[in-house]
């Protein structure tokens, strides 16, 4: 083997042996017919992103006494074949896929999510309630800027991914690969908490097929009796047993006084005789709520079915007034039976239909 002189970026011939160079060998005549000798070329650049262009390579051969009856010949090739030194493209390097952090706990309806990304076209940010998305060019000083609506008291796992658009670099095509994370740029978790009762939230129905309904038997907001029938309806495909479901009818008291209740009329097994209800003290939002329950000889509503009317009514003890306005499961509009998810309902213990205050 021998090394030539390096190349440059000028076009020269060089030479390699002579008449009397044997090459370091001992050669038979069969070593040097046209099916047998060859002759190899080897770029041993320190680059291996150069490319040497050979134009042609002839080969003369040296004899003496009776050597083959061929003659070997030599047979310039002209057309110029580039040597590539490199022939497949490298592996495409993930492009980063930063995340800035969320806040959390927040009270807003929303929140920008800032999204750092290589070559990126598309971004989508997930959570439980929804998604968003937006498409532009994007990059790691160029940030896509994603809103997503947050959901009234609840708690949002982001899900990000972004898709890499089409790149050619050093004559390679990289392209068409989605990233996707759960962490912000540092690593933490990206959650946002929302803790804020006060916006009006949406409410999607999903795990449930009950439902409740509720009319304003009395539309005087400011007398000394609140009056809510309730309704409800079964539409999954099983009974469902009524000792198994609380209603919750959500209000203000106005005052101090000892509240009762009365059930006056109710369309299920045994009436109002197994209908109960019981007032609750809470925090915020409502400061009371009613709280109706089922005996279990009421029975179950069946499948496709529902409870009929339940008509309840309560008063404080000494019949001052009270101020239904503004009272959060108060709908003086309801006059006739209408679904409301300001009344809530629960099956054992586990809220299935309406949005807590
Ligand atoms: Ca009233
Ligand atoms: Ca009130």
């Amino acid at each position: 083997m021998k090394t030539g002189p390096n190349l440059s970026t000028t076009e020269r011939s060089d030479i390699l042996g002579s008449a009397s160079d044997t090459w370091g060998r001992t050669w038979n005549t069969n070593e040097l017919t046209s099916a047998n000798l060859r002759v190899r070329v080897v770029s041993v650049a320190s680059s291996t992103s150069r490319d040497f262009f050979l134009d042609w390579l002839p080969v003369r051969v040296w004899y003496s006494g009776g050597g083959p009856t061929n003659t070997p010949t030599s047979t310039p090739t002209l057309t110029r074949t580039p040597t590539p030194t490199t022939t497949a493209c490298a592996l495409p390097t993930p492009q980063p896929l930063w995340v800035e952090p969320v806040t959390s706990p927040t009270d807003q309806t929303s929140q920008v999510i800032t999204v750092r990304v290589g070559y990126g076209d598309s971004v989508t940010v997930t959570h439980e309630f929804g998604s968003a998305t937006v498409t532009g060019d994007f990059s790691t000083s160029n940030p896509a800027l994603v809103t997503v609506p947050l959901q009234a008291n609840a708690t949002h796992h982001l899900s990000v991914s972004a898709h890499v658009r089409s790149v050619t670099i050093g004559g390679c095509t990289y392209s068409d690969y989605t990233l996707i994370t759960t962490n912000d740029r540092f690593g933490a978790p990206l959650t946002i908490v929302q803790t804020d009762g006060t916006i009006t939230p949406t409410f999607t129905p999903t795990a449930t097929t009950l439902r409740v309904q509720y009319r304003a038997a009395d539309t005087n907001a400011g007398d000394n009796q609140i009056k809510p029938h309730f309704n409800i309806v079964n539409a999954g495909t099983s009974p469902v047993p009524l000792s198994e479901l609380k209603i919750r009818y959500w209000f203000t008291r106005e005052g101090t006084q000892n509240q009762s209740f009365w059930c006056d009329w109710a369309a299920i097994n045994g009436a109002c005789g197994n209908v109960s209800g019981t007032f609750v003290q809470v925090g915020s939002g409502a400061d009371f709520y009613l709280e109706v329950s089922f005996a279990a000889a009421a029975g179950s509503i069946a499948a496709g079915g529902q409870s009929g009317e339940i008509q309840t009514r309560f008063a404080k003890s000494d019949w001052s007034n009270y101020t239904e306005t503004g009272d959060y499961s108060f709908d003086p509009t309801k006059t006739s039976f209408a679904d409301w998810t300001h009344v809530t309902l629960y099956r054992k213990g586990v809220l299935v239909w309406g949005i807590e205050p």
